[in-house]
């Protein structure tokens, strides 16, 4: 069981994208490869480099740092103005592949997670193997390398794969924590900020180790109840847990039009895409949901939402939209007035019942062709899949990256 193994047996995973934002622009443009690459603004903005390639390190690049300055420390780096979505995508599929391989994942950004590997041996084999696993699928549908440290708590997991960049795999031992954590500098413990550093290196302190050696009152009376913790972590010890985010309780999706909408066929189109957006997003988490939810917002601000119970728990994108469309259609007959928001959402959840049966029922058709629905646009986009009702839509709003580019940016998540 593995609740009954103890901390120091534990099998905790770090896992960071390298140059993130950069190696997602690398993966559509490969002559970018060995090259210095910054993200983050057009060459002569007034921008900040969001990230740097590991080449145009090597000039003192890093993130944070002013274009106009990074150009002059390196002048023949390819400044790269980025798109957040892209790098929100590759996001969604790495913490995905994570999810693939255990439940018991943290997510702490964008490009980084702890996992949970502790008993896992019979399935993945050693922990280093499963992490080689893990790295080997990223790079297969990504085209990103990731760096991994894997230890018995966060602390020195985390530390582990920042030592080991890019492209490494770095496993401190059982017992090994403090004498792996000793020679390095403070800085290098995460949660030790720049002012504690410096109080600690006003008392003499220059490493961890010496900071581990550090007597507890002296600490405790200079730093208080957090320097003892930070000598805690600096001794190796790190009892937290990872912790999976909780469970989300609904799915909503909305958006305010560019002006003011009395055309019913366009609330109906827009009702129909913001439901498809709530459905898909209740598939990828395996919900369905037993309540469908309503809000409108009339011209005079005025906001009213509406539920609806659906007799079988649904993730179909007809069943919720037929839900929506009885609301709307209520709510309209009971005000017919100019539309500013309009929005759907999903609550109630279940787990979804995902088992086809032998004979196949309607209801296994249907879940077998959305199944083939998600998959085609996790590859080619949300629009890559439309009905007659959402193409109109496309007079309205500009297309990007294969999605609608909805007002409320919230929508194209
Ligand atoms: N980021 C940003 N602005 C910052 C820091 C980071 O926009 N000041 C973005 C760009 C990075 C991404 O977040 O690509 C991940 O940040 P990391 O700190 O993990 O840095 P990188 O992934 O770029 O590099 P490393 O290989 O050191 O992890
Ligand atoms: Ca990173």
């Amino acid at each position: 069981m593995r609740t009954s193994v103890p901390h120091h047996g534990r099998r905790i995973l770090h896992i960071d994208l390298d140059a993130f934002f950069v190696a997602v622009e690398r993966a559509r443009n490969p002559s970018l490869r060995g090259k210095p690459v910054a993200v983050g603004g057009e060459a002569g903005s007034r921008g900040v480099v969001a990230c740097a390639s590991y080449e145009a390190r090597r000039y003192g690049l890093k993130a944070g740092m002013p274009i106009a300055l990074a150009m002059k420390l390196c002048p023949d780096c390819i400044f790269i103005p980025g798109a957040f979505e892209r790098y929100a995508q590759a996001s969604a599929c790495f913490h995905r592949i994570l999810r693939d391989f255990t439940p018991d994942v943290e997510p702490l950004s964008l490009d980084e997670a702890f996992l949970d590997l502790t008993g896992f041996e019979p399935h993945y084999g050693p922990a280093a193997e499963a992490a080689t696993r893990i790295k080997a699928r990223i790079v297969r549908e990504l085209d990103v390398t990731a760096s991994v440290g894997i230890a018995t708590g966060k602390t020195v997991a985390k530390v582990a794969s920042d030592r080991c960049k890019p492209d490494g795999l770095l496993e401190v031992p059982p017992g090994q924590e403090a004498a792996f954590l000793a020679p390095l500098p403070l800085d290098d413990l995460p949660g030790l900020g720049d002012t504690t550093a410096n109080a600690l290196r006003g008392l003499g302190v220059a490493t961890l180790g010496q900071l581990a050696a550090m007597p507890a009152p002296v600490l405790r009376q200079r730093l208080g109840w957090y320097g003892l913790l930070l000598s805690e972590w600096a001794k190796g010890r790190d009892s937290r847990p990872v912790l999976p985010p909780a469970p989300q309780k609904s799915f909503s999706r909305e958006t305010t039009f560019p002006q003011d909408v009395a055309d019913r066929d366009l609330l109906r189109a827009t009702l129909r895409y913001l439901t498809e957006r709530v459905a898909a997003a209740l598939r990828a988490e395996g919900k369905e949901a037993r309540c469908v939810a309503l809000k409108l917002r009339y011209a005079d601000f005025t906001t009213i939402s509406r539920q609806h119970a659906l007799r079988h728990p649904s993730a179909s994108d007809d069943a919720l939209f037929q839900a929506g469309m009885a609301l709307l259609g209520q709510a309209l007959g009971k005000r017919w007035d100019k539309v500013r928001l309009i929005g759907v959402g999903a609550a109630d959840l279940v787990p979804a019942d995902l088992q086809l049966s032998l004979f196949p029922t309607s209801r296994d058709r249907e879940l077998s062709l959305y199944r083939a629905v998600d998959r085609l646009r996790a590859r080619y986009g949300f629009l890559a899949v439309q009905t007659g009702l959402t193409q109109r839509l496309g007079r309205l709003y500009p297309q990007e990256n294969e999605d609608y580019r909805l007002k409320t940016s919230a929508l194209s998540r």
